[in-house]
This record gives structure tokens, sequence and C-alpha cells, in this order.
């Protein structure tokens, strides 16, 4: 098997998790990273054992050895990035939000459509082999007629107002927070498993902590570190979110997002009720899958090769009982992205599970949706999205 030459550039919180995922493939070379400086690149290379370090991630890009670019850069980075990856026809692996704005993402989508590049992001909780399988039982009947697709995805890291991240400056993460950070992941996995589209939404937001204190860096993610001279910054993006939603069937739905919630710490939950019977899956117990029926007793399934079936048996490495963990699903997403890169990565060929630059488009239409419900005073605002070809 020909090897691929794999490149980093942004090595915060979740790069580590795309390095440890490549090298779990086992055909694929880590060739380097890029960082905001040499001198940062050249840290994070000697942390991950990576042989080459880039201060300039242009450099990186044009480097020989490498044909697929991982993107983990904060929010405001991934258009110009991005767009420089898919300039050098050069394949690509985002993490989420795709873009700022939809009107970034469409570009991007498009760019990488007419680049006839792999495109993928990573909308990891799909990897899950219980997402799976409860989005195979809703196509294949078993949860026929879905008449309502609710959940949460809550966490607490940002509970403590001396925890500044880029995420919280808008000119770095964008006008959103919460609703792009996490929200994203958890509309995702809401139409993912429903088979469903999100038409129209009612959003209301509030950031609960309008002033933190910054030590100058940006802290990563589910970081503890307290320590240097505090300046206060306001914040203007939110950081908790209560949504209705209305899907393309009729099916009605509502979620909630916030990441001050102490006792959160990455806590995800979809649950789907249909006419036949209810799903519910929680992240935190990723293992089990809820099944809620009205005229037998609920069931609770277990991750089991022996009762699971299609992608979420593809997506199961270990027998019942051995737990898989977020970074198998993190994982399974992965490997479907590079063995799609090696079929030629034509959408035709994606395997179904993948998600590319239209969903991370299509994402980012409908939190740009929930911002204009939101700061109209709450009003019910339709998700505007360009499907591949239209203009
Ligand atoms: C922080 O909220 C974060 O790292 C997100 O950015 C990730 O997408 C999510 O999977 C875990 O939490």
């Amino acid at each position: 098997m020909k090897r691929i030459g794999m490149g980093l550039i942004g090595p915060g919180f979740v790069a580590a998790h795309h390095i440890d995922a490549v090298r779990r493939l086992g055909d694929v070379d880590i060739v380097a990273i890029a960082g905001s400086s040499q001198a940062s690149a050249e840290r994070k290379a000697r942390e991950y054992k990576v042989d080459r370090a880039y201060g300039d991630f242009n450099a990186l890009i044009a480097d020989p050895d490498i044909q697929v670019i991982h993107n983990t850069t904060p929010n405001y980075m991934h258009f110009p990035v991005v767009m420089a990856i898919l300039a050098a026809g050069k394949h690509v692996i985002s993490d989420k939000p795709l873009a700022l704005n939809p009107e970034q993402a469409l570009a991007m989508r498009d760019a990488a459509i007419a680049a006839g590049v792999g495109h993928v992001v990573t909308f990891n909780y799909r990897g899950n082999p219980l997402v799976q399988q409860a989005r195979e039982m809703v196509a294949q009947g078993a949860a026929r007629g879905v008449n309502f697709v609710h959940g949460y995805y809550l966490q607490d890291w940002m509970t403590d107002p001396n925890v500044y991240s880029w995420r919280s400056d808008a000119a770095k993460g964008g006008a959103t927070s919460a609703l792009g950070d996490i929200g994203s992941h958890w509309c995702d996995l809401a139409e993912h498993v429903s088979g469903l589209k999100i038409d129209s939404v009612l959003a209301d937001i509030t950031t609960v902590i309008p002033v933190r204190y910054s030590a100058g860096a940006s802290a990563e993610a589910f970081s503890k570190e307290n320590k240097g001279e505090r300046t206060p910054v306001k914040v203007t993006s939110e950081d908790l979110a209560s949504v209705l939603l209305r899907f393309d069937s009729g099916a009605k739905g509502s979620f909630s997002v916030g990441q001050v919630l102490p006792g959160h710490k990455n806590d995800v939950e979809l649950e789907i009720n249909s006419s036949k019977l209810s799903l519910k899956w929680r992240q935190e117990q990723q293992n089990e899958l809820w099944i809620g029926r009205h005229d037998q007793p609920n069931g609770l399934m277990m991750k089991d090769p022996g009762l699971v079936s299609g992608e979420a048996l593809r997506y199961t490495h270990l027998p019942g009982g051995h737990q898989e963990s977020w970074a198998d699903a993190f994982t399974n997403i992965i490997r479907d992205g590079y063995a799609w890169i090696r079929n030629g990565a034509a959408m035709k060929d994606k395997p179904a599970p993948l998600p590319t630059f239209d969903d991370g488009y299509r994402s980012t239409c409908i939190i740009d949706a929930m911002l204009k419900s939101a700061h109209a005073g709450g009003v019910w605002q339709r998700v505007h999205y360009m499907p591949v070809g239209k203009k």
C-alpha cells in the first residue's frame, strides 16, 4: 500500500487526537507540524514526535512529501489556511466549524469540489458505533415516523471567568461560541441520525459570563492553566443557548448548548422519538443505546458486534463489554477520510458516515440562522443552504 504523507497546521487541544488517529492507520507518515511560530512548532513537534516543524503554514503546504493536510487552527484561520491548501491541490481534513460564516464555508466547499481533492470536517461523534446503529434503525424503519428530535450538548470547562479562549474573542472565534463550537456537533448528529433536515430555528442566546480575565494567550480547551497577570476582556459571544427546531418533514425539535454548566464535562445527548420507538444516545455513556417503547419493556442495547449491523459493525472493533472510546470514534472518521482519499475522493464513493465540507457548510448555515433568529429578538428563521451545484 503506497504510503501517504500527512501534515498538520495548528497544534492545539484537538491536534493531538488527529495525530493519534492518523498514527493508528499504519500507512500514513506524519511528516510535519506548522505552528504560530518556529519555536512553538518545534516544541509541539518534539511533544508529538514529528520530524519537521514549520513556523509558516505555507511552507508546510509546499512540502512535497505531504499530500493530506489537517487544519486544527482557531476558527478565524480556517478560511485562509484551507483555501491555501486547496490552491495547492492537496487533500484537507479540517476541524469544525468549517468557517466563521456561510459565505466563507460555501467558497471552501465549492473550491474543494473544484479542486477534486478529499475534503473532510471532523464531526467526529458520527464515528460512534451506536450513533450509526441509531441511524441504521431510523433508516431501516425500526424508528419510522420521527416526530421529535431533542437533546443537549453541555460542558463546564469555561465556567471559571479566568478561562479565556479564542472562542470568546469574536475576532478569532467568530460571532458565536457555544453554538458554533458545540452546537454544530449536535445539529450535525441530529440531522445525520434522523435523516431529516433542519428547516427553521428559533433561538435564545445568553452570555452568562460577559467579562473574562485573560492572561494574554488563549487557553487550550479543557486546560486548567491559571497563571499570570490577568486583564478583563468583554465577551459578546454566547456561552449558553436554547433553540427550537422545525424539520423538513414537519417533525419538531429542541436543544440546548452551554460551556459554563458545572458538572457537565462533554455531555452530548441526542434523543429521537418516533411513532414506533424512541432512541437515546449519550456520549458520556457512548457504549449504550437506550430504546424506549410504549408496548414493551424499554431496552438498553450495549455496543456489541453481535448486536449491531451495517456501518455500526464497521465502526465496532472490540467485543461487547470492551468499551470503545472518544478516540476510537474519532479514528473511525479519520480512517474513512483516508480510505476515501485513497479511493479518489469522488462524492459518489464517499463512505456514508463521512462528513465533508458540504456538511460543514450546511452547519454554518444552520448556526447563522440561529444567530439571526436570536439577534432579531427570537423569531423563526429559515435555514438558507445552497446545495452542491446550485447557484
Ligand atoms: C471544546 O468545546 C471542544 O474541544 C470542542 O471544540 C470539540 O469540538 C468537542 O468535540 C469537545 O469540546
